[in-house]
């Protein structure tokens, strides 16, 4: 029902009547507000400049004394009323609102926390770690030496010249720069760089254990890739000889694949050692009768060996009438494959998470 206007009051008796029905609409007003913006409509529509308590205190100027003695009485008695009412149900309503948003923010602090998965070493990283730590344990400290590497260190000092055929065994990736303009820069195709380097600040006893990435240029199969890990393991000392270099492979090979793993040391050819040595075990998947990850041999090669070329020992500046060396450069992943019987070596880099969570 529309109210009647505050200005529209001359008579003592409609006023007072209508202060009253103000009085009982406006509570009831007040009480049905919901919400914040409801609230402000009623404080508006009540209490506003143009509101209706306001033109009721506006008219008071057209009654008679008596009559605005008494309904001005009674409408700002009711202005009061409106105006603390209108503070307790603004206060009613923040208090509704906030308790409405710790209910629907509620945290179950009870739930369980999601579980979070933990990474691992990748095979490989393990792998160099177990065998490092074989090395260690027979007194080999571990060095480092550079993936980009001088034509010098990985070729030259190595007794491989840019016209020995021995360079196609290590199809190479040239760097597009060089040293000085003239020194040939590649990323290395294997670990025996690091012999040099050791040998050049070392005097003998020398034992190392160098583990580090090289790079080929070839077809990759299940025992071949572009990218792999080698470890080349150096000893310089007085009256090394093959049997020193053939017992320390020995005890790597058993404490990697136990003592039932078949060893073979077969004679190969590096232009840095002499006697050189080609050192496989059988494989892993087929116990020796052939199959396709070896290639239908039985074996599969792990690491080249042999003693280090008496020139090499010479060109070092010791005396190799006094001195002599056995090396060693094996494929991590190769040994890996045995390890933990990985059929093909290309896995390793794919990085599918369904075989390296199995590690
Ligand atoms: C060499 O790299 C010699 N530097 C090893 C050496 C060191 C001989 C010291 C004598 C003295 P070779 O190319 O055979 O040799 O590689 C050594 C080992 O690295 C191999 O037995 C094999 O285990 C691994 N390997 C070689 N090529 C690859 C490849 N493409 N992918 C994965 N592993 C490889």
């Amino acid at each position: 029902m529309p109210l009647p206007r505050g200005g529209a009051y001359n008579a003592g008796t409609m006023a007072t009547d209508t202060v009253e029905q103000l009085h009982a609409e406006a509570l009831r007003g007040l009480a049905e507000a919901a919400d914040a913006r409801a609230l402000d409509a009623w404080r508006i529509e009540i209490l506003g400049r143009k509101g209706r308590l306001t033109s009721v205190l506006r008219g008071l100027a057209e009654l008679s004394i008596d009559e605005r003695r008494s309904v001005g009485a009674a409408a700002n008695a009711l202005k009061a009323e409106l105006e603390a009412a209108f503070d307790e149900r603004a206060e009613e309503l923040r208090r509704a609102s906030f308790a409405a948003t710790l209910a629907s923010d509620r945290i179950d602090v009870t739930l369980p926390a999601r579980p979070h998965r933990r990474g691992g070493l990748h095979p490989v990283t393990q792998m160099t770690e177990r065998i490092l730590d074989a090395f260690r344990s027979m007194g080999f400290s571990v060095v480092e030496g550079p993936e980009v590497e001088l034509d010098y260190y990985n070729f030259e000092a190595l007794r491989i010249p840019a016209d020995h055929p021995a360079r196609d065994m290590w199809d190479t990736l040239w760097v597009d720069e060089t040293v000085d303009g003239r020194r040939p820069l590649l990323l290395r195709t294997h670990t025996s760089p690091a012999q040099i380097r050791t040998m050049e600040q070392q005097q003998p006893p020398i034992r190392v254990a160098v583990p580090g990435k090289a790079y080929r240029f070839e077809a990759t199969d299940t025992t071949h890739e572009w990218q792999m890990t080698q470890i080349e393991v150096l000893a310089v000392d007085e009256g090394l000889s093959m049997a020193h270099l053939k017992g320390t492979l020995l005890e790597l090979m058993r404490r990697l694949f136990g003592r039932e793993r078949q060893v073979r040391l077969q004679c190969s050819y590096f232009p840095f050692v002499e006697p050189g040595a080609e050192v496989a075990v059988d494989c892993f998947v087929c116990s020796g009768a052939g199959c396709h990850t070896c290639h239908q041999t039985g074996w599969i090669e792990m690491m080249g060996a042999g003693m280090v070329h008496p020139e090499i020992i010479e060109s070092m500046g010791f005396d190799s009438a006094r001195y002599t060396g056995f090396a060693a450069g094996m494929g991590v992943e190769r040994l890996a494959m045995q390890a933990f019987g990985v059929d093909d070596i290309r896995y390793f880099y794919q990085n599918d998470l369904r075989l390296l969570q199995q590690f």
